[in-house]
């Protein structure tokens, strides 16, 4: 099927003016089109959803309808929005191509978005957005939500797979990565305090974004204020430690992700005590001491948590993440395993920041 076809069927419009490749997450594939119809030309995010990833895309866009009406029937809260998707005229917010893909769209928005930024503003900004996002999902029953990816931010789980790609080094990488593989398993029981935490019950579970990195928020682009959240295909029940873990580790970092100086990957401590400032704003009145508490693990463990699934991703010849050049992935796990370092010597300040905005 071709994009004009899909697009008609997603009821973009009569015919597609432009289409050009977006180049930004390390997932699904996604195309800017503008598409013209007798009230003109509009611009939208076209989107193939990676099904390698996502073996049950229509759960995934069932879990994202949910949510969205969700929020966006509650009043209005800092002019947070929730982005839907497009309906076809069936009501269904995908069309499936001959090859078995999923493709989806939504309105394109004028806005920013930074894969890494020194402004302090933004950095509070996409704190607030992540902590918003889920003081709104507050109350939603996670119970009708599909696991959209079982196991995902499981680290006891993902020791596990971790294990196996060791053990058949199918591709021959294993040596090479002998230091980065053993400071991951030097790791492995401090990694999985989440999870056990969360298995106990001692860490409630929510509905998590999951997936909470800088360039996963938009902003306004005169103001750089956040409008919204994107990216909602991991939104699953999960706990606050991974959304905040993640944010941080990503927001935080004075480098991209797979900056191959590791001199220049630090755990920035006026960053963190802006995102945090923000993450906490609303959020930080509902969530218990356990949840405060796991959130400074959580910065962590999701910074090893990354470092294992790069890793294992290179050890398994680069399937899951895209990758513009070979060893992208080595570099990456390199990347979270320097900021991991940097992380363990700055826990003390990290509790600090984070009792200091908890109400
Ligand atoms: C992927 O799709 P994107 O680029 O926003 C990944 C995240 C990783 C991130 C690292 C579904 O996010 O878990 O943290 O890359 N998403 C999925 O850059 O695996
Ligand atoms: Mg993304």
């Amino acid at each position: 099927m071709d994009i004009n076809v899909i697009c008609k069927l997603l009821q973009l419009g009569d015919s597609v003016v432009n289409c050009d490749v977006l180049h930004g997450g390390n997932i699904n594939t996604s195309y800017k089109v503008t598409c013209a119809s007798e009230n003109g030309e509009n611009d939208y995010l076209l989107q193939r959803i990676n099904k390698n990833v996502f073996k049950n895309p229509v759960g995934v866009m069932s879990n994202i309808q949910k949510i969205t009406e969700y929020i966006n029937a509650k009043p209005k809260n800092m002019g947070f929005i929730a982005l839907g998707y497009n309906t076809c005229a069936d009501g269904k917010t995908f069309v499936v191509d001959e090859n078995g893909d999923f493709w989806r769209a939504r309105q394109f928005l004028d806005c920013v978005c930074f894969d890494n930024t020194d402004n302090l503003k933004v950095i509070e900004q996409a704190g607030i957005a992540f902590g918003e996002f889920q003081y709104l999902l507050d109350g939603f029953d996670a119970s009708v939500l599909f696991e959209s990816i079982p196991y995902f931010h499981n680290t006891v789980k993902r020791y596990g797979d971790l294990e196996n790609a060791l053990i058949f080094d199918s591709y021959n990488r294993k040596q090479e990565c002998a230091n980065e593989i053993e400071f991951i398993l030097s790791n492995k029981a401090l990694a999985s305090k989440l999870v056990k935490g969360a298995m106990r019950g001692d860490i409630p579970m929510r509905v998590t974004h999951n997936d909470t990195k800088c360039n996963n928020v938009v902003f306004d682009k005169d103001t750089f204020e956040a409008l919204s959240v994107i990216d909602l295909d991991t939104i699953m029940p999960g706990i606050t430690a991974y959304d905040f873990g993640d944010g941080a580790r990503s927001i935080c970092c004075t480098s991209l992700e797979d900056e191959k100086d590791l001199n220049k990957v630090k755990f920035d401590l006026v960053k963190f005590d802006a995102f945090t400032k923000g993450f906490l704003h609303h959020l930080g009145s509902i969530l218990s001491k356990n949840e405060l508490y796991s959130l400074c693990d959580g910065v962590l463990i999701m910074t090893i948590e990354l470092a294992l699934r790069f890793l294992e991703d290179y050890l398994k010849g680069d399937f899951y993440f895209k990758t513009r050049y070979p060893k992208q992935n080595l570099y990456r796990a390199r990347c979270q395993i320097a900021l991991a370092k940097d992380i363990i010597s700055k826990q003390k300040e990290i509790e600090e920041i984070v009792f200091k905005y908890s109400k």
